[in-house]
């Protein structure tokens, strides 16, 4: 068997704990589990060393109950502890863990006090004042709460990027296993890279489509079979992700994943530009007209898409940018030059234990070390953000020295690496950073967040992000309108002028590269390139896994919002 995947490991004890509380079980229990996610995250691959329970409970804060599951999960690459609750719990109340804003324990004491368990009845006692009646609650937080109910019910057909290439990358896996496979690839969204996806669709070449097809619609993920055809099947999976599998002729191919990765506009283009060639393109080929019609028994043999886009006397545009909002470019052949991971020099936007990080400062250096990169800036969260574990201006020079040490350290082992001093700094509600001007002054580098205050007004909202652009020690906004893809809207905040006056002081905007985040939105990527905005590739990582979300999210988002490597910060050898 494969050895179970330690990365998600965390995030189920957190799952644990969510549903411990959704299930009215002591917070003590739930804490516990906290304890463990935090455990298991600074253990990493370390966790595998441990061969027996008895040995999982040496670990700090594993009791006998948590070390019996850790072990279970070890050999089976399952935790039975939070399979037990999600038999238990009815699927239509955990689906309440999903509405930003309420938390496990919120939904506990509704679901008990009110006895209601679906969406569509919590929206009802909060629609008739049942909810805001409640100790604890108030109008207020219920009309908080629904709003984030109709706000996922706009957007339950989605779901994110990260979620998405996890789901495909498991299917593409199982499905490789087929005999007589000869292609199979992502198309859709997907491929483009989009924030957020409605269905996956992939596509593929294989002499026994049946045997392809059968094993898609019987994949262990698949939860109901929505089309059984030969070479075209459509199934739910997951969290009720719809899933199409289509197996074309190895002729069609090409034109085939060119047509299934869309987008629609980009279609509708290339549709056009054969056309002024005298050409026609479909999902099977591209023909010569001939008297107005698709000469279909004389295909040009293209093989490859890029052998498509020559046909079309056009350049290869990479799947991120079609989308509508660069065909001028691309007749023009002015295809922006997209990052890759060869790029990265180093990373800007880490927390440490000095904040709400899980991992120490050495570690995540140590981390970026042993990945190759020369730098790492690291960011805890500034005084007001409290809930976060925010520095107060004693906990930032006491940081200072310990990064001081650490770089003296590096230069002792010989080691090439740098680390900078940075600050996520709030941006308080008037504007203003969140230290005086003579400690911002001493970082290396500063981001400036939104974190507090999300819903004022539009104004006031505009002024404020403009006021702390202004700011002479500001490096980077960060996160720039705090959205939380499918859960939160972000801030009321028009883009445009913020990209503009942004540029002209030669601040950037980063990518946030959070699955939930993803922004600066690549939306404006066009606008971006034309002020000559900068950027980072930011993971804003709390723990060492959570590093590789400048690879496995920035770079596409990056991509995606074509930002060429001259204006990305952490592009050059030295970012500042
Ligand atoms: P999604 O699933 O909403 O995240 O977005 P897509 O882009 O994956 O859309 P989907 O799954 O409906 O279709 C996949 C691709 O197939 C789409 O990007 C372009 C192509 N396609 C589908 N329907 C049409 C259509 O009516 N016209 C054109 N031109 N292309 C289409
Ligand atoms: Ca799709
Ligand atoms: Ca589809
Ligand atoms: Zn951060």
């Amino acid at each position: 068997m494969t050895q179970p995947d330690l990365s998600r490991l965390p995030d189920l004890l957190q799952r644990t704990a969510d549903l411990l509380r959704l299930s009215g079980a002591s917070d003590f229990k739930a804490i516990a589990y906290e304890k463990a996610s935090a455990v298991v995250a600074s253990e990493g691959e370390h966790l595998r060393e441990h061969a027996s329970e008895t040995s999982l409970k040496s670990l700090p804060n594993i009791g006998s109950s948590i070390a019996k599951e850790l072990f279970a999960y070890l050999e089976t690459g399952r935790l039975p502890a939070l399979e037990e609750l999600e038999a238990r719990i009815p699927a239509a109340l955990i689906e309440w863990l999903e509405i930003s804003g309420l938390g496990p324990k919120g939904a506990a004491k509704i679901h008990q006090a009110l006895e209601i368990t679906t969406l569509t009845e919590l929206r009802a006692a909060i629609e008739d004042g049942r909810v805001a009646d409640l100790p604890g609650f108030g109008k207020k937080s219920a009309e908080k709460i629904l709003e984030a109910i109709k706000w996922r019910a706009q957007h339950a057909d989605r779901c994110r990027y990260d979620e998405a290439l996890a789901l495909a990358e498991t299917t593409r896996d199982h499905l490789k296993k087929t005999e007589g496979l000869r292609e199979l690839e992502i198309a859709g969204s997907l491929r483009r890279c989009r924030e957020t996806v409605g269905d996956l669709d992939f596509l593929s070449v294989c002499d026994n489509p049946e045997a392809l097809h059968e094993r898609f619609r019987n994949l262990p993920e698949v939860t109901e079979v929505l089309a059984a055809g030969a070479t075209k099947s459509s199934v739910r999976a997951g969290k009720g992700r719809q899933m199409d599998l289509r197996t074309v002729e190895s002729s069609a191919f090409a034109a085939a994943l060119l047509y299934f990765t869309g987008s629609k506009e980009h279609n509708v283009f290339l549709r056009g530009r054969a056309r002024e060639k005298n050409l026609t393109l479909n999902e099977y080929g591209l023909y010569p007209l001939k008297e107005g019609e698709a000469d279909r028994s004389n295909p040009l043999p293209c093989a490859t898409e890029a052998e498509l886009y020559a046909a079309l006397d056009l350049p290869y545009t990479p799947p991120e940018l079609r989308e509508g909002l660069y065909e001028s470019l691309i007749r023009n052949r002015q295809v922006p030059d997209l990052v890759t991971g060869d790029d990265l020099k180093g990373v800007l936007h880490a927390h440490s234990t000095w904040s709400d990080g899980q991992d120490t400062i050495e570690a995540m250096a140590r981390a970026c070390i042993k990945q190759g990169y020369r730098y790492l800036g690291i960011t805890d969260h500034s005084r007001s953000a409290a809930y976060a574990g925010g520095l107060s201006i004693e906990r930032v020079q006491a940081q200072w020295d310990e990064i001081d040490a650490l770089n003296q350290t590096f230069k002792d082992e010989s080691v090439e690496f740098i680390l900078y001093k940075g600050i996520e700094s709030d941006i308080l509600a008037d504007g203003k950073l969140d230290y005086p001007d003579e400690i911002l002054a001493g970082f290396d580098f500063v981001i400036a967040s939104l974190h507090s205050q999300l819903d004022q007004e539009a104004s006031a909202m505009q002024k404020r992000v403009e006021t702390a652009l202004q700011h002479p020690a500001v490096t980077l906004l960060g996160h720039p309108t705090a959205r939380l893809l499918l859960k939160r809207e972000g801030a009321k905040l028009q883009m445009e002028p913020v990209i503009r006056l942004a540029a002209e002081r030669g601040v950037g905007i980063e990518l946030n590269c959070t699955p939930q985040r993803m922004e600066l939105d690549w939306r404006w990527g066009a606008l971006a390139a034309e002020v000559g905005l900068k950027t980072a590739i930011c993971p804003d990582a709390h723990s060492v896994d959570e590093l590789q979300q400048t690879l496995r999210y920035g770079i596409p988002l990056a991509r995606k919002a074509a930002f060429s490597s001259e204006r990305i910060l952490n592009c050059q050898k030295v970012p500042f």
